[in-house]
C-alpha cells in the first residue's frame, strides 16, 4: 500500500464531501423533483448515506484493491452509485432514476444494477456475513489450484451498528473462527441509531469480545485527530464525553454547539472554563462531531495498519447525517431534507443551482488536479463484469442399481459413483452440510473426496485404528466443508460459492444437504441465495411424515409450496432412483447455464420397489414436472395425480380401482413448481403466444368432467391446484397437520395418505358427477 500524501487526504476529504452530496442529492431528486405519478413515497436514506462517504472515500479512493469485494449497507446504496458516477462508470439516467424502473436500485445488487456490485444486501446481516463465505472459497479454490495469489482479495463489509443485532452474523463467526477464515474487513458505521431510535448503549464493548474470541482484531476508531488532542489535553472532559449515553451524544449532535456548551458548563462547570473559552459555539460543534468515522487522517491510518490477512472488525464511530440539518436526530432514518434545507446544503457545498450533477461541481481550482489525479488513479472494477458460467460438460449419470431404494440412498450412490468415475464436474463439485452429512448419505462421498481445511485436520479415531464407516481427515484437496448446525450458514456457504464463477472466475458445483424441515431455519438466507442468482443443488432429506419414527418435529410439510413461490430455484421431488439421477443431471446443467437457476431436490428415506420401465419416454416429462406413470383410457373418468414417496400408495390404489373405474390413469407429479410456472407462463399474458403448457397437455388427456385424487406427503395445496388448469374436480389428499412418531402404516392411515385414502377419495370424486 502506497503511503497517502497530504494531497491525496485533502482530495479524499473532498471527494466525502461530493459523494455526501450526490447521495443526499439522488435521493432528494428521486423524491422532490422526478415527477410522481402514483403518489408512492419513493424514500431513500440521506442519514444512512451521510454517515459513511468518509468510510466509503478512504476505501474506495485508498485501501480497496483491483480483487477486493465489498458488501455495502443496504440503505448506503447512493454513495456506491455516487463512487460510480464520479469514476464515470455510473449514467446520470440511472441517478435520475434511482428507485424508479430500470434505474439505480434501492440496495445494491448484483444482478440488477449496471455497475459493479459485489454482493446484493437488503435483508440486514447476510451481506455481512456472506462475505465470510465468500473469503473461505477464494481459500479452497487457491486451495485447489483454481486462484492465483495475484488474484486473491480481500472481503469487506460495510456494516450499519444496528445490523449487529442479527444474529446470523455470531452464526458466520463461530464458522469462520472453526475454518481459520480471513482477508476480511468489516467496517462498522458505528452510528449509535438504528431505524427506530438511538442504538442500546454499551453493547461494543460486549461485540468486542465476542469478535476478539472468535479470533478477529477489533480496531475502534473512536476519534478524529482534532477531537482526540482535545481531549487528550482535559481529562475531565474526556470521562465526561466518554459517559455520554448514545441518546445523548446523538440529542447533542443534533442540537449542535450551544447546547455542547451549556451541557459541559452544566456538569463541568471551573473543569472545562478554559476550553470553553477557546471554543466558540461553531468550533465546538465542529470539533465533537470530528469521530473517527468522519476523520480521513484516522481512516486511512488505521485501513493502512491492517494490511496482513487477519480479520479485522473497526468500529468506526460516526454521526448518522453528519453534516445534514437533521444530523443525530433519533428519527432520521428515512429522513429527506426539504428543499429548503437541500438548497441551503447546495450553497454551503458551493454548488451551482443547475448545475447539482456535475460530478466536479464546487471543487475549487486548486483541489481539483489532487482529486481527478486520486479518481484516475482509483484501482477498484469500474465496469461490471460478465457473469462466468463456464462449460463443464455434465456426463450423463446412470441410476444406481437395486430393485428396492430410497431416494435418499441413491442420492449417495450416485455422488459416489461420479466420484469413482471422476472428471471435471466431479472435481468442481463442493459438498456442505450443517452437521448432517451422514445421517443426508454424503458419508460415501466424504470417503472419497474428503474434508476441506487449510491446514491438515488428522482422523484421530482412524490413526487409533478405531474402526468407523467414516473418514473424518482434512486437508487443503478436500472437497466436502463440514459446517456446524446453523442452516442459514449452509445457504449462505452456498450463495458464496454459488456465485464462483461471478466473483472468482471458476465455476464450482456446490451441493448443500440438510433435512427438509430446517429449510424453514434458512429461509432468508434461501431467498438470499436465489436473489443473487447463486447456483447451487439444495438436497433435503429425509421429508415429510414418511421419516416416520423419526417424529413430528423432524417432519416437513410446507416445502413444496416454499420452493413453489420461491424463485431461481427449481423443486424436484423424485419417487425413483431413475428420476433421481435424471433430475441431477438436470441440475448440474441447469448450474453452468446461464438461464438456468438452482435446484432443489426433496428426497426420502423410503426404501421403494422401483418401478420397470418400458423405455426412455417417461424423462422427459419427469424433467419437466410430470409424466403419466400408467397412461389414462379415453373414456377416463378420473385419475390418481402421486408425488414422491407415497408412488407405492398410488400404484397399489391404481391397481385395486382400475376395474372399477374405467380409464383411470396415474399422473406421477415430479414438480408442481415447474407445472405451475409452466402454467402460468403458457397463459401467454406476458409473452404473447398461447403454447398449452406441459401440465395442460397432461390433464387434456383427461375430460373437463373428470376428478383428479392427489396425493404428496406435504401440504395439500401443493397439488390441488391442478384442478384450476382445466376445471377438473379435485380430492387432495395430503398433510395438514404436525404429524407424531409412528410406522409409516399407522402414520399414512392417520393423516389418510394411504390407500384406503385415495380409495374413498376416488368414491367421493366419482359419486360428485
Ligand atoms: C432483516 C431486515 N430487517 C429489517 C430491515 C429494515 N431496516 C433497514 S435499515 C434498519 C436499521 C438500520 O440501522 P443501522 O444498521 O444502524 O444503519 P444506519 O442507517 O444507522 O447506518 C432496519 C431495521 C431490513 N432491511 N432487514
Ligand atoms: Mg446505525
Amino acid at each position: 500500500m502506497l503511503k497517502p500524501v497530504t494531497t491525496d487526504i485533502d482530495a479524499l476529504r473532498t471527494i466525502d464531501e461530493r459523494l455526501r452530496w450526490l447521495s443526499a442529492w439522488t435521493i432528494h431528486h428521486a423524491n422532490h423533483i422526478r415527477e410522481s405519478d402514483d403518489g408512492l413515497k419513493v424514500g431513500g436514506h440521506q442519514a444512512s448515506c451521510a454517515s459513511m462517504t468518509a468510510i466509503m472515500a478512504a476505501l474506495y479512493f485508498h485501501a480497496l484493491g483491483p480483487n477486493d469485494r465489498v458488501a455495502v449497507k443496504p440503505h448506503a446504496g447512493p454513495v456506491l452509485h455516487a463512487i460510480h458516477y464520479l469514476l464515470g462508470s455510473q449514467s446520470r439516467d440511472a441517478l435520475e432514476n434511482f428507485r424508479g424502473f430500470g434505474g439505480a436500485q434501492s440496495y445494491p445488487s448484483r444482478t440488477k444494477d449496471k455497475i459493479p456490485v459485489d454482493f446484493s444486501t437488503g435483508s440486514v446481516g447476510l451481506g455481512v456475513a456472506v462475505t465470510l463465505f465468500a473469503s473461505l472459497v477464494q481459500d479452497y479454490l487457491t486451495a485447489h489450484g483454481w486462484l492465483d495469489d495475484a488474484d486473491r482479495g480481500r472481503f469487506v463489509a460495510l456494516i450499519g451498528d444496528a445490523e449487529l443485532d442479527e444474529g446470523n452474523i455470531y452464526e458466520a463467526i463461530i464458522e469462520g473462527a472453526k475454518h481459520d477464515v480471513r482477508n476480511l474487513w468489516w467496517i462498522v458505521d458505528y452510528n449509535r441509531q438504528s431505524l427506530d431510535a438511538t442504538s442500546a448503549d454499551r453493547m461494543f464493548e460486549r461485540f468486542d469480545e465476542i469478535f476478539r474470541s472468535c479470533g478477529w482484531r477489533v480496531v475502534e476508531l473512536r476519534y478524529g485527530k482534532r477531537l482526540q488532542s482535545a481531549l487528550d489535553a482535559n481529562k475531565a472532559l474526556k470521562d465526561w464525553f466518554e459517559q455520554l449515553s448514545n441518546a445523548q451524544l446523538s440529542a447533542l449532535h443534533y442540537q449542535g454547539g450551544a447546547a455542547w456548551r451549556a451541557r459541559i458548563e452544566a456538569d463541568l462547570g471551573k473543569k472545562a472554563a478554559g476550553f470553553l473559552k477557546e471554543h466558540d459555539d461553531a468550533a465546538l460543534a465542529s470539533l465533537f462531531t470530528d469521530l473517527g468515522g468522519h476523520c480521513m487522517q484516522t481512516l486511512v491510518e488505521a485501513f493502512d495498519a491492517a494490511q496482513d490477512d487477519v480479520p479485522t472488525l473497526f468500529i468506526a464511530w460516526t454521526i448518522k447525517g453528519f453534516g445534514l440539518p437533521f444530523a443525530g436526530h433519533k428519527d432520521n432514518h428515512a429522513g429527506l431534507m426539504n428543499p429548503t434545507q437541500m438548497a441551503a446544503l447546495r450553497e454551503s457545498m458551493g454548488v451551482r443551482e443547475g448545475h447539482e450533477w456535475e460530478p466536479l461541481e464546487g471543487v475549487g481550482g486548486d483541489a481539483r488536479p489532487g482529486v481527478e489525479n486520486l479518481l484516475e488513479r482509483s484501482r477498484i472494477a469500474r465496469d461490471k463484469r460478465s457473469r462466468a458460467f463456464g462449460s463443464v460438460g455434465v456426463p450423463s449419470i446412470p441410476a444406481p442399481a437395486g430393485e428396492e431404494q430410497s431416494t435418499q440412498a441413491a442420492f449417495g450412490r450416485i455422488l459416489l459413483d461420479l466420484s469413482k468415475a471422476g472428471g471435471d464436474l466431479a472435481d468442481r463439485i463442493v459438498t456442505t452440510s450443517p452437521d448432517v452429512t451422514v445421517s443426508t448419505n454424503l458419508g460415501a462421498w466424504v470417503n472419497q473426496r474428503g474434508l476441506f481445511r487449510r491446514s491438515d485436520m488428522p482422523d484421530v479415531f482412524a490413526q487409533a485404528k478405531i474402526a468407523s464407516a467414516q473418514k473424518w481427515g482434512a486437508n487443503n484437496n478436500g472437497q466436502h466443508i463440514e459446517l456446524g448446525i446453523a442452516e442459514s450458514n449452509l445457504f449462505l456457504m452456498l450463495a458464496a460459492a454459488g456465485l464462483s464463477g461471478d466473483l472468482f472466475g471458476t465455476r464450482l458445483f456446490p451441493i448443500g444437504t440438510l433435512y427438509d424441515p430446517f429449510i424453514a431455519r434458512g429461509l432468508d438466507a434461501l431467498n438470499y441465495a436465489c436473489y443473487q442468482d447463486a447456483r447451487f443443488l439444495l438436497v433435503a432429506t429425509p421429508s415429510g411424515i414418511t421419516l416416520g419414527p423419526e417424529g413430528g418435529a423432524h417432519q416437513s410439510i410446507n416445502p413444496p409450496l416454499i420452493a413453489l413461490g420461491q424463485p431461481g430455484l427449481r423443486h424436484y421431488e423424485p419417487a425413483y432412483a431413475d428420476e433421481l439421477a435424471a433430475m441431477m443431471e438436470e441440475a448440474f446443467r441447469l448450474i453452468g447455464d446461464p438461464a438456468g437457476e438452482s435446484t432443489y431436490l426433496r428426497l426420502s428415506t423410503r426404501s421403494i420397489r422401483q418401478i420397470e420401465r418400458l423405455d426412455g419416454s417417461w424423462r422427459e416429462g419427469a424433467l419437466n414436472g410430470g409424466y403419466w406413470l400408467r397412461e389414462p383410457g379415453a373414456d377416463a373418468e378420473a385419475a390418481i395425480v402421486a408425488m414422491g414417496a407415497v408412488m407405492p400408495e398410488a400404484l397399489a390404489a391404481w391397481e385395486e380401482l382400475r376395474e372399477d373405474v374405467p380409464g383411470l390413469g396415474l399422473l406421477a407429479i415430479t414438480s408442481p413448481d415447474l407445472l405451475h410456472r409452466g402454467w402460468t407462463a403458457a397463459q401467454g399474458r406476458w409473452a404473447g403466444e398461447r403454447k398449452p403448457s406441459h401440465v395442460e397437455q397432461l390433464l387434456s388427456r383427461l375430460s373437463a368432467r373428470s376428478g383428479l385424487v392427489t396425493i404428496a406427503d406435504s401440504a395439500p395445496a401443493a397439488l390441488s391446484w391442478l384442478g384450476g388448469v382445466l376445471g377438473q374436480r379435485v380430492a387432495p389428499l395430503g398433510v395438514e397437520k404436525f404429524g407424531q412418531t409412528g410406522n409409516l402404516a399407522d402414520l399414512y392411515a392417520a393423516y389418510r395418505i394411504d390407500g384406503e385414502a385415495i380409495t374413498e377419495a376416488a368414491a367421493e370424486i366419482l359419486l360428485s358427477v
